[in-house]
Parts: structure tokens; sequence; C-alpha cells
């Protein structure tokens, strides 16, 4: 036989073209590309479908420490489930250093978590809490010597925030390393003297968490952030971008000529800070930050990916179960928002929304949802081009789309861990009804297909961007 698979007719589409053919596949790779291709054992009819490559989603949170009495609702087979059902192929969660353990031991406890349990492949950013000489003169050049390639630092919250002599410190080390940092733009000393200033007027409802971060926090970070990455002469990807005044931040420093990425998430396209507004602690499914902002916001964050500004479209996935003591009703959460665990489930919705928002209602083309959503992303977290692209050779990570099928998101569809989803209720037109993970049909028709996960860890390379 000469290909195990072929998918015939479909509209294969990348990031830069769009063409109708046959693809064919061999041992997990693309082997052809053409028309009138025959011989193999599984043909699979695409014809007025599309063929992407698989969505890769670079920013996920799966069964992250958060806090006393607080779990994530996602451990990595709910996470990854949920992934393949939603057109992905690929998850990069975090590995977040813990204060007492060497980072190797951490990042060995998430391979263990993930071993065999993935139905899609991963991969492992790092977050670095604490910036000591261990971290930056050994442990983190030899993690990134041995391909976890990308690490994350935050601007705030208590126990991960760093200063900037310590982001400084660490972009020393991604420097002299060609890691790619990342950064989490909003600052800390505002937040807390909001936090408490809201907390004394008696504003503790999920809704004044918004309040708390409004829009200049983020924007003064992200100048900041910028600053010091051109001072340090590094890249740097600014995630989750929400709203204008951040994009313009970056879109300067990028006509500059300084190698600033930037990300968004779907939370900033269709949600608004009025959602924080449910009765009693309904608000709470909503809190993530950045906080979901204002239309205007919205418009901006489509500007940013029409434009280019932002080259990143990820879910920031990070469940917490609503109707839970230990996920959005904590107790101390009805105190104030401030312990409201932070972030929202959306890895099975980002594709969904992005592609009937962006490509069905005509803001995007087809390339570029390709673009933001896969090619990117392993562009930038060094999997290109053996992920992110359909050519021969690389991996056959590929997502199936019905252009025409209509579907409401709902909680049933999301197939995670969390008992609700914050996009409940939104109709999008265009879903992906198979998912294949290196020639390996992990979902098709909305069904896991059944038998042993197939997803795999993944080391990458430095970066390319
Ligand atoms: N930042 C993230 O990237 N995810 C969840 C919460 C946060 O602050
Ligand atoms: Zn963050
Ligand atoms: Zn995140």
């Amino acid at each position: 036989m000469t290909f195990d698979t072929i998918i015939r007719g479909g509209i294969i589409v990348t990031a830069a073209d769009t063409v109708q053919c046959d693809l064919g596949i061999r041992n997990g790779r693309i082997a052809a590309l053409g028309s009138g291709l025959s011989d193999a054992g599984t043909v699979i009819d695409a014809r007025g479908r599309y063929v992407l490559p698989g969505g890769i989603d670079s920013h996920v949170h799966i069964a992250q420490p958060s806090g006393p009495g607080i779990v994530m609702a996602d451990d990595f087979e709910s996470c990854t489930r949920s992934a393949a059902m939603g057109g992905n192929t690929m998850v990069l969660p975090f590995c977040l250093q813990e204060t007492d353990a060497p980072m190797r031991q951490t990042v060995n406890a998430y391979h263990r978590l993930a071993e065999g349990k993935c139905h899609v492949d991963v991969s492992f950013h790092l977050i670095i809490a604490n910036p000591d000489e261990q971290m930056l003169g050994q442990e983190l050049p030899a993690l990134v010597a041995d391909g976890y390639t990308s690490f994350k630092v935050f601007m705030t919250y208590d126990g991960l925030a760093l200063n900037d002599m310590q982001i400084l410190e660490t972009m020393a080390v991604a420097k002299e390393t060609g890691a790619l940092m990342m950064i989490h733009a909003e600052n800390y000393d505002m937040i807390r003297f909001l936090t408490a200033k809201l907390e004394k007027q008696g504003d503790t409802a999920p809704y004044f968490h918004g309040k708390s971060r409004p829009i200049p926090i983020e924007r003064e970070a992200t100048h900041r952030a910028i600053t010091l990455a051109e001072v340090s002469e590094v890249p740097l990807v600014v995630v989750h971008v929400s709203n204008r005044e951040a994009m313009e931040e970056i879109r300067r420093a990028q006509a500059k000529g300084l190698k600033i990425k930037a990300e968004t998430c779907p939370q900033y396209l269709v949600l608004t800070e009025e959602d924080m507004k449910g009765l009693n602690m309904e608000g709470a499914k909503y809190v993530c930050s950045p906080p979901p902002r204002d239309k205007a916001s919205q418009q901006a964050c489509w500007e940013g990916l029409k434009t280019g500004v932002f080259t990143l479209f990820s879910s920031d996935h990070c469940p917490f179960r609503y109707d839970d003591t230990q996920g959005k009703l904590a107790p101390k959460g009805r105190t104030s928002f401030r312990w409201v665990p932070n972030g929202i489930p959306g890895v099975a919705a980002r594709l969904p929304i992005l592609f009937s928002e962006g490509v069905s209602k005509g803001r995007i083309d087809i390339n570029t949802f390709v673009a933001v959503t896969a090619t990117n992303h392993a562009r930038t977290y060094g999997l290109y081009p053996r992920k992110g692209t359909i050519a021969v050779g690389s991996d056959a990570d590929i997502a199936i789309w019905d252009p025409k099928k209509t579907m409401t998101i709902s909680n049933a569809n999301q197939h995670h861990g969390a008992d609700y989803t914050p996009y409940e209720g939104i109709k999008v037109k265009g879903w992906p009804v198979l998912t294949m993970v290196r020639g390996n049909i992990v979902m098709k028709d909305g069904a896991l297909v059944a038998g042993r996960p197939v997803g795999a860890y993944q080391s990458r390379q430095l970066s390319r961007i």
C-alpha cells in the first residue's frame, strides 16, 4: 500500500495558500499532495470541507497548582480530549516553578501527569516564579538545552510577580540561551492598591475584578515589558492582550523593529466586563486576567489580528468548575473578587469562535485563521515545519472543518472538566468534524475515537521569530 490514509478532494489551506487536492499520509507524516492519489488503507472523503493544519493552542493551563483549596478542572486527559474535540492537535501548557523543589523535579512531575493520558501532542513552557542564582545559572540553561525553549514570567500576583531587576536578570538568560520569554503584563502595585480600595468601599462582587485592573494597568506594564526587552535585546511575547492601548504599545514597538510578538484570546473578542455582572456569583464564571473589556476593545483586538500586530490566537484555557467550593464558588471568593480563581475554559471553543466570527463573517481570511491558530504557534515556539503546516514531510496533524455546519456552543460540546463554558449560547458557523494527530484519527463527528490516547510529548527547538 502506498499510503496509510488518503484525504480526498478537500480544500487544503496553509498560512500562504489554498488549493483543492488529495493528501496522502504514510507513517504519521504527510507523504504526498496532488490529484488522483490512490492505494491507501483508509480514504477520507473531504469534498466541500477545509483540510487545515491542526490547531496548536500554545497557551493552556493543565493541573497547575492554583492556591490553597483550589483545584483546576482539567487534567491532561480531559484538557487534551477537549482540545481534540475543538480541532486541535497540540497544546502547550505550563510547568509552574515550585518554591521548594528543583525545577527539573517539577517538570518531571508534569511529565508523569501527562504520560499516556494525552489525546493530542503536548510540550511545556516553564513559569519562572523565583529567578534565583540556582534557577538562572544552572536549571534554566539546562532545561532550555533539553527542549524547554520558552518560559513565562509574571509582573503581577503574590508569589509570582517579578520586579524589573528580576525580569532583566531573567531576560539575560533568554539572551544567552536563545530561549523565548513570554510575559503577563499587568502592574502589580496598582492592582493591589485598587483592590484594597474597592474592598474598603464594599465593592467585592466578581464584577469589581475588572475595576481592580483597568486598561492603563495593562498598558503601563506592556510598555515597561517592551522597554525591558529592548534594553535586554531579546524578543518577547506579550500574552493575552485585551485592549487597544496595550495593542498600540506593541504596534509601536514592532514599527521600531523590535521583536515583540503578541497574543490575544477569544475572551477579548466576544466577552465584555458586563458578563462579570451576573447575579450572585454568576459573574465569577468570567473572571480571568486581564479581564474582558468593552466593545471598543473587542474591535481593537480584531484590528490587531487583521493587521498582524497579534500573530497568536490562543485560548488561555485555565478551567475551574463553577459549582464547586474548589473552583469559582470557593468560600473566600464570596468575601472578595480577589479570591475568585482566575481563569476560564476555552480550549475547545477557541477555533470555532475565530472561524465563525472571523472567517465566516468575513473579518479574516482562512489563511490568516491558519496562521494565527497553528502556523505562527509552531514558528514561535520551535516546532516548525514539523508542526503547524501542511507540507510533505510535516507531521500529519490535521483538522477537517465543515465550513457550513452551524452549532451552538454549550458546555455539552466542550468535553472539558469544567461544568460550564463562558461561551454558552454563542452560535457559530463552521465546526471541526475530524481531528488527526500524526496520522491517527482522534476525533470524528464530535466523538472521541476509541483507543489508547496517542498524544506524545514534543521537545522543541529554539524559536524562529
Ligand atoms: N494568566 C494566565 O495566563 N492565565 C490565567 C490567569 C493569568 O493571570
Ligand atoms: Zn497570564
Ligand atoms: Zn494563561
